[in-house]
């Protein structure tokens, strides 16, 4: 038995280069250049070939490591490889993969995929975790796995096309074509690009099932909140407006239009006092342009009011908010949401809005986040007013506090104005006399 060290050979001018790879284990039969180790300096990667056939006893070197001229990378038994070679001829590792990594991998075990996650389809992703032990293995040059590295791709899931089955630049970049071209089997829908697909997922193994369509609605106003959602930086600011005295007043106003049959909500009151605020503070009435690099500020005041509808949620627009009085504005919401939930709002309806409110209140809840109904860029949410003990700065007195809740496009809209906002919304709703100002 001969046992050899394989060192670094002559490397050039670098003398402290560390292993970033290594290509072998022990027990490896290998060939006379058959790669050992990569090696990443600043400037360049190189794999280290050895220098003789063999059989791999010890790795001398891991992971990590700086090695220069001469450090020895392994130990290795010469006169087994022959010897193993010759007289048993079972097939050794090929020294160079002759087929893609991928194909040459076995079949993963069912084990791998965690048994309560059942993924049936979904999009690979050419970010997906890259398989050390694969990636290390497949046949390419360094600066192909600087690349893929780079891209985050995976090499032992990339088809080779170069000669002795290696893989090239070019199959790295097709593959992360093929990656980005191929529909994304997401539940839901769309993904976004860099981000796991959600599962597939067959819920009928834990249980009965049955399969309800989504409605037109439900599939129109999924994909806006989403892409809303993905695309809007969002902020959330909380607030509570103490609505003591505007209940009283609302009460009384209900007294004296009874006859009339007009209820004044305090819904109505809030729409006033959010066009009041979106004078005093013109930036929640913008819209970004397409470019991003303007606002467009409007000199007009229409109110997107979120209806809950049997098919789902509709917004639909109250135009004029500023030139019109508490009864026009509360008969004209009624109207809203009728037609709303009898299907008869045109998508005209629906449009030219500069601010949205979601009002909760009448359900319950204490807080909400909102999602902003772009292009507009903010939404208030509105939750149940509750009685709450509120100090005065001699006692504690029981005051009906209504909780607020206003998103918005933090693009278009700092922190301290978002607070600026509910603030001073709170404080018109507080004081129902500074509406008239
Ligand atoms: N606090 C306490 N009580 C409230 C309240 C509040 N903030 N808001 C309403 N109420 C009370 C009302 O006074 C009314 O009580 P009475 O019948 O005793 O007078 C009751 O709750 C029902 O009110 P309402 O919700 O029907 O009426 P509204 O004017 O407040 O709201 C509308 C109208 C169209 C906004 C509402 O019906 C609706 O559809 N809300 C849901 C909106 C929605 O789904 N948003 C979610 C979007 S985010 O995904």
């Amino acid at each position: 038995m001969s046992t050899i060290e394989v060192k670094v050979p002559d490397i050039g001018d670098f003398s402290s280069v560390e292993v970033i790879e290594i290509l072998v284990a022990v027990g490896d039969s290998i060939n006379a250049d058959q790669s050992l180790i990569t090696l990443e300096s600043d400037k360049a990667a190189m794999e280290i070939p050895s220098s003789a056939a063999g059989v791999v006893k010890a790795i001398k070197v891991k992971v990590g490591d700086k090695v220069a001229k001469d450090s020895v990378i392994l130990l290795l038994d010469t006169t087994a490889a022959q010897t193993s070679a010759s007289a048993s001829e079972k097939p050794v590792t090929p020294p160079v993969p002759q087929k893609t990594v991928a194909e040459a991998k076995p079949a993963a075990p069912a084990a791998q995929i965690p048994a309560l996650q059942p993924v049936t389809q979904s999009r690979p992703s050419p970010t997906a975790n890259i398989d050390p032990v694969f990636f290390s293995q497949a046949h390419a040059s360094p600066s192909v796995r600087k690349f893929a590295r780079e891209l985050g791709v995976d090499l032992g899931k990339v088809t080779a096309t170069g000669n002795k089955g290696r893989i090239l630049q070019e199959d790295v970049q097709q593959f992360v074509k093929k990656m980005l071209s191929q529909p994304a089997a997401v539940a839901g829908g769309a993904s976004v690009l860099g981000v796991e697909p959600m599962p597939v997922i067959d819920f009928s193994q834990w249980g009965s099932v049955e399969i309800k369509p989504l409605t037109k609605i439900n599939k129109l106003t999924g994909k806006f909140l989403h892409r809303n959602w993905v695309n809007i930086p969002h902020i959330t600011q909380f607030d509570e407006a103490d609505i003591t005295d505007l209940e009283a007043f609302r009460v009384d106003a209900n007294n004296e239009y009874k006859d009339r049959g007009i209820k004044f909500t305090m819904l109505a009151f809030i729409v006033k006092a959010i066009v009041t605020a979106l004078k005093k503070y013109p930036r929640f009435n913008s819209s970004l342009d397409s470019g991003g690099e303007n606002l467009v500020m409007k000199n007009y005041y229409h109110v997107g009011i979120a209806v809950d509808t049997p098919d789902g949620l509709v917004v639909p627009v109250i135009r004029d908010v500023d030139k019109k009085g508490l009864v026009d504005l509360v008969i004209e919401m009624k109207e809203i949401s009728l037609k709303a939930r009898d299907k008869k709002l045109k998508p005209s309806d629906m449009q030219g809005g500069c601010i949205s409110i979601s009002s909760l209140g009448g359900i319950g809840g204490t807080k909400f986040t909102p999602i902003v109904n772009a292009p507009e860029v903010a939404i208030l949410g509105v939750s149940r007013a509750e009685i709450k003990p509120v100090w005065n700065g001699k006692e504690f007195t029981p005051r009906l506090m209504l909780p607020l809740s206003l998103s918005y496009d933090h693009r278009v809209i700092d922190g301290a104005d978002g607070a600026r906002f509910t603030t001073y919304l709170s404080h018109l709703l507080a004081d129902a006399r500074r509406l008239l100002m």
